[in-house]
């Protein structure tokens, strides 16, 4: 009998936050998204991605996590204290003005570390963001967030499968500061 070809999953490494800070983002975007329509991220799905990597099989996952425990990894303060709205794709997400040397070296490393598992890298500059909501049905007029500081002291590698409701995400793998 033929094998099952083995099952895909859709995947990106992402800096993923404890409780604490989910709650606190969790806030500042129902305050961000008040009075806008669009479609919110819900509060269990806030994240910063670091690298998107679409459907892998077994094999490129354990070649990405490979990759992903060799980078060296310091713990870092991250501030996010802009909202941007982005019209080319109507979405509006809260960001760092200032990319911490941490989290640049991090990004850039998984970025080219994955090139090894046959991964396309991303052209475009890292920018670290939250997307707090999609679909806005025009440019919100108050731009100006609380800056909330995140210690970031790991990273990890997280599951979404979408479905019609939308993206159900799930942490697989994590990576904590060395
Ligand atoms: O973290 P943000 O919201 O910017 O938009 C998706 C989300 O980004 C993005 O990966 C994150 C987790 O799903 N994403 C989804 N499909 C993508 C694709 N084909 C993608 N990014 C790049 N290419």
């Amino acid at each position: 009998m033929p094998s099952e070809p083995s099952a895909r999953e859709r995947l990106f490494f992402a800096l993923w936050p404890g409780p604490t800070v989910r709650a606190a983002l969790a806030r500042q975007a129902r305050e961000a998204c008040a009075g806008l329509r669009g479609r919110p991220t819900p509060a269990d799905n806030l994240h910063v991605t670091l690298a998107f990597l679409g459907d892998l099989d077994a094999e490129r996952r354990a070649c990405m996590e490979a990759v992903a425990g060799r980078l060296p990894f310091e713990p870092f303060d991250l501030v996010l204290d802009r909202l941007e709205y982005v019209p080319r794709n109507r979405i509006l997400w809260l960001g760092a003005g200032e990319l911490p040397m941490p989290l640049a070296r991090l990004a850039g490393g998984l970025n080219a570390g994955l090139r090894e598992c046959g991964h396309e890298p991303e052209r475009r500059p890292f920018r670290a963001h939250i997307t707090l909501m999609r679909k806005l049905d025009r440019p919100p007029r108050h731009l100006a967030p609380e800056p909330l500081a995140w210690h970031v002291d790991g990273f990890a590698l997280v599951r979404s499968r979408l479905a019609p409701e939308g993206a159900h995400y799930e942490v697989v793998a994590r990576w904590p500061a060395g």
